[in-house]
This record gives C-alpha cells, sequence and structure tokens, in this order.
C-alpha cells in the first residue's frame, strides 16, 4: 500500500512491494518482503553496513522507479548501470531510466545504514537508523514528458476559496514538447492551455483557481477533494495524470495564537518516533492505524514526527481522520560541531526540498519544523537556522515554522520561527516544580525576539519501564511517570499564553547502541505505550488530563 488512494487512472504504475533477493556479507541470499528493515530478518539484529537488494521485472519504455523511502542511502541499478543514488531514509526519490527494451530488467538497490562523516544526520541516536527498503517502491511507466507533481495552496477569500496551484512537468526526453495540462477538481478548474516543455528540463505551470461551494476542511470534520491533473502533449490524446488531495484550511497566526481556519488551536499531542519491534520503522497501515487509533482513545488531536519526514501513507491517515501534524526535517540533538560536518548543510536542504515536494498537500500538516534541538544557543547554529526557514519560506509561505529547543535562557535564534517552542523536562532531568520552571522560562521569552509569538511545549514527560511498578514513586517506574505526567499536563495546559503540548513520547523506541547507558532495555522508555503498544499506567493519566482540557 503505497497511499490510501489511487494516485494515478492513467500513468501505468506497478506496485513493487514484492519478495526481493537479499544479500548481505557472506550470508546465503534469501528472500525479504519490500518494504521491510533487515533488523526484522534472523541474523540480522543489529547488522549495520550494506546490503543489496534485487528484484526482476518485465518492462519496457521510460521507467520511472519510485523509492518512498530507503534506509539510509541508497544506490539504484538496472541491468548493472547506476542510475540512482539518495540519501536520507526519510524522504522518497525517483530513478528514471527512459526508453528501455521490452525484456526482463534486474533491479538492484545497494543500501547503507553505516554511520560515517558521509553521514550527517543519520548518526547514533536516542533512536535506531534502521536498514533496508523501508518505504514502498512502484514502477511507473511515463511518457517522455510527465507530471511530477502538483501542489496546491488554499486561500480564504471571505465568501469563497480560491486554490492556488502549481504543477511540475518533467521532460526525460531529448526533444522539446507541447504540453497541454489540466487540473480538475469537483469545485473547479483550470487548463493550461498549450505549453513548450524544453527536453531534458522541467516547467512550472501556475494558476489560481477559483472554487465555489468548497467545503472547508476542521480535524473534526475532515473534508477532503482530490485534484486530478491530466496531460496531453504535441496535439495528441490524454497520455498522463496525477491525483492528489486538499483540504480547504488556512492556518494563520494572530499574536499568541494558532488559528485553523480562523479558530484558535489547541495541540494535545505525542512526539511518534516510527518504530515498531516487528517492523523497525516500516510499519503497515494496520500499524500506523493503530496508533492513530490510540492516540483517538488518548484524546490527543495532534502528532510531531520526530525528528524527520514521516511515510506519506501515515500522513494520509492523518488527513482522513483529522489529527494535526507538526512534521519536520531529519535532525536531533547536533552540536555546532556536528553542524559543521561538511555534508550537513546539503543533506538539510535536500530534506527540506523533498519533504516540501512530497508533502505540501497534506491538510493535516500544520507547522514545518527544522533541527530539533540543535546549537540554536551560537552565532553558527543560528547561521543554519536562518538559512533553512528562508528555505522553507520559499517552498511553501503557507505554513508557520518552528523549531524544538532546549537551549533555554541562551537560545539566540527565537526571532527566526513564527512559533516558539521548547522541549522541558522538569520532574524528570531536574525536580523544580512544572509550573515554576514554565513561568520562568516563559518570562524569560518575553524578554527576548520570541517574545508575543504564539508557544508550545514541543517536549515533556519521563521515563517508565513497562512492568515496573513501585510504590516509592522512584524514577522508571511507571507509578513515577504517570505522576510526572498528570503534573506537566495540568502545568502547561493551564498556561496562558501557550498553544499546546507535545508528550514525549507515544511508544517506547529502540536507540543506538552507543547510547546504553542512560537508556534502560537501550530503549528511550518515555512512552506512554511500550515498543509493543501495551499500555502503562500513564495512559490513564494522559487519557484524563488530555479529556480533561478538551475544547474540541
Ligand atoms: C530530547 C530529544 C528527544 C529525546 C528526549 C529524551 O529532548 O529531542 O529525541 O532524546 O530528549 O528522551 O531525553
Amino acid at each position: 500500500m503505497i497511499r490510501t488512494f489511487s494516485t494515478h487512472k492513467i500513468r501505468p504504475q506497478i506496485d513493487l512491494n514484492h519478495l526481493w533477493q537479499f544479500t548481505a556479507g557472506d550470508a546465503e541470499p534469501f528472500q525479504v518482503s519490500v518494504p521491510s528493515c533487515w533488523e526484522t530478518y534472523p541474523g540480522f539484529g543489529s547488522y549495520r553496513g550494506t546490503a543489496v537488494y534485487s528484484h526482476e521485472l518485465q518492462a519496457g519504455g521510460n521507467l520511472r522507479l519510485v523509492f518512498e523511502g530507503v534506509s539510509h542511502t541508497a544506490d539504484v541499478f538496472i541491468d548493472g548501470q547506476k542510475i540512482a543514488h539518495h540519501y536520507n531514509a526519510f524522504t522518497s526519490f525517483d530513478a528514471v531510466y527512459p526508453a528501455a527494451e521490452e525484456k526482463t530488467h534486474l533491479v538492484e538497490v545497494r543500501v547503507s545504514n553505516a554511520f560515517s562523516e558521509q553521514s550527517a544526520l543519520h548518526i547514533p541516536n536516542d533512536y535506531y537508523s534502521y536498514g533496508g527498503i523501508s518505504r514502498p517502491v512502484s514502477l511507473e511507466i511515463v511518457p517522455d514528458v510527465f507530471i511530477e507533481w502538483i501542489h496546491m495552496t488554499p486561500i480564504f477569500k471571505e465568501v469563497h476559496w480560491d486554490l492556488a496551484v502549481e504543477v511540475s512537468l518533467r521532460n526525460i526526453s531529448k526533444t522539446n514538447h507541447i504540453a497541454n495540462t489540466e487540473v480538475t477538481l469537483e469545485v473547479g478548474s483550470h487548463s493550461f492551455g498549450s505549453v513548450e516543455v524544453p527536453a531534458e528540463s522541467r516547467k512550472t505551470l501556475s494558476a489560481v483557481i477559483h472554487c465555489d461551494n468548497a467545503v472547508p476542511y476542521f480535524p473534526e470534520n475532515p473534508t477532503l477533494y482530490y485534484a486530478t491533473v491530466t496531460l496531453a502533449l504535441d496535439d495528441g490524446p490524454i497520455c498522463d495524470d496525477l491525483i492528489d488531495r486538499v483540504g480547504f484550511r488556512e492556518i494563520k497566526i494572530a499574536g499568541k495564537e494558532i488559528l485553523f481556519n480562523g479558530q484558535p488551536i489547541q495541540i494535545r499531542g505525542f512526539c511518534r518516533h516510527e518504530d515498531h519491534p516487528l517492523f523497525g520503522c516500516a510499519l503497515p497501515m494496520s500499524a500506523m492505524d493503530q496508533d492513530l487509533n490510540l492516540f483517538r482513545d488518548l484524546n490527543a488531536n495532534a502528532v510531531r514526527t520526530s525528528h524527520y519526514p514521516n511515510d506519506s501513507l501515515f500522513l494520509d491517515l492523518c488527513d482522513e481522520k483529522g489529527f494535526m501534524v507538526w512534521e519536520e526535517n531529519h535532525a536531533r540533538g547536533l552540536s555546532e560541531e556536528k553542524m559543521r560536518n561538511p555534508n550537513f548543510e546539503q543533506q538539510c536542504e535536500d530534506c527540506i526540498a523533498e519533504m516540501i515536494r512530497d508533502h505540501f498537500n497534506h491538510p493535516s500538516i500544520i507547522i514545518w519544523g527544522i533541527l530539533n534541538e540543535c546549537a540554536s544557543e551560537t552565532e553558527y547554529g543560528r547561521s543554519c537556522y536562518e538559512r533553512q526557514f528562508a528555505q522553507i519560506k520559499s517552498l511553501d509561505p503557507s505554513r508557520p515554522t518552528s523549531f524544538a529547543s532546549c537551549k533555554h535562557f541562551k537560545d539566540i535564534c527565537l526571532d527566526l520561527p513564527d512559533i516558539v517552542s521548547f522541549n522541558i523536562y522538569p520532574l524528570w532531568y531536574h525536580d523544580r516544580p512544572v509550573k515554576e520552571y514554565l513561568d520562568e522560562l516563559y518570562s524569560w521569552i518575553q524578554e527576548t525576539a520570541g517574545k508575543g509569538k504564539p508557544f508550545l511545549i514541543t517536549e515533556i514527560g519521563a521515563g517508565g519501564i513497562y512492568g515496573y511498578r513501585d510504590a516509592n514513586l522512584d524514577k522508571w517506574t511507571e507509578d513515577y511517570q504517570a505522576y510526572a505526567l498528570s503534573q506537566q499536563i495540568e502545568g502547561v495546559l493551564s498556561k496562558e499564553g501557550c498553544s499546546g503540548i507535545f508528550i514525549w513520547q507515544f511508544c517506547d523506541v529502540r536507540v543506538s547502541r552507543e547510547w546504553f547507558s542512560t537508556r534502560p532495555r537501550s530503549k528511550n522508555n518515555k512512552g506512554v505505550v511500550d515498543e509493543y503498544r501495551r499500555p502503562k499506567l500513564a495512559y490513564q493519566t494522559v487519557k484524563e488530563q488530555y479529556g480533561k482540557f478538551k475544547k474540541d
């Protein structure tokens, strides 16, 4: 399952989520299902290195392989010829092989999850960098010019909605072509007329579609519209299409409030890693959906995709179920020294560009985040935050931006985002009372360039080891975790000027081996459910507290 709906009716799209041959080290090659993580294969539970996935396919024409995610570095070969290279587990890429002969072709993907200087973002960390083709793969047969993406921005005009539309066309042939492109929705349409797309280049078309009678999208009433883009080339018949969805909603900032179609929001969310002991980071749709059903049961209304862009399928589910999403680029806890890795900037830039290209249309995404807990207290760090926010605004000015800071009382970047966000751990990493600590931090923010901006707590929580109970309220007990979360939620959600909270975290997750000393079981144990989604005592506490503060 690639998405929850079909993205093509005309373009042939072949699902390659089959058995592939897996070869690594001295082991005999064996068949594995794709998508998957190799840590789930016998003997590969902690394997860090390279492996090759191979698969034969019978096809001809312009072949376009689309990889939704390979963890974390991929080199793609067709019949022995390298056609793509990609870094980062959490964004998609394609591998195009034009004018292929109709026959059986061999696709090989060399995958690495190794840590080295080459990898600035996947490093030993407080979560696990898995290996494998971890998100779906498909084969498309595309014409010489094909529709690469459509981006849609709804704009409310008091009595109707406008929809600003951009469509990217890509010519992979050595000939110029004339394209006739149309966008159609139930509530409006636009024809771009004849446009030349020069050989081996891209062309972006823009228009504003007047949409009468569009029903607005709200989390409690998530109305989605399907937009179909069609393309005809050189006076021929329609030869390509792309279908995506849009929800008519605007996210705006008014003083200290975040407005969702004019209504102030209150976030009762969770930070969530893509992690599961049975699947690694390659969760099937049923497991993703189970997580969201638990969110709903917990009275939560939002998710932070800490600390990387998520699978589009998960975002589809959030769109349909009406969860609000903070999506962020891939970076966690990088010091200035790590941010000075020569690959850091380019890898961040690519990640942001691919995240926004792929996820632009999801109405669930209300905030773009960057660089969780990086060096926002240093001048060099500030230059990185500045550049990345500028990149985001150039690609999508319609959504507010933020970053989760841990540089309490010393952050120098609070002028840069639209929303000020902090990760705080009173009652866990220090024992100051929640309200006292929060008041102090908030007063300090009001003396900085963050003054008057909306404010979020993007992490708060405590560790609790599943099944470890003790009446003494010692740390690591389920009892203490429940106590701490109760105080923390109460403190944050009753704070004037605070638009909400993302609890750290939804479920326990595996961490890199290097993190064992502060992470019993080699897990981050701050989940309100354990890694198998079994509820801890804190589950009921959060459910009650979130229920008590629920306004929607
Ligand atoms: C940080 C970080 C999280 C996690 C958390 C913790 O604030 O952003 O990824 O490591 O702390 O558990 O300590």
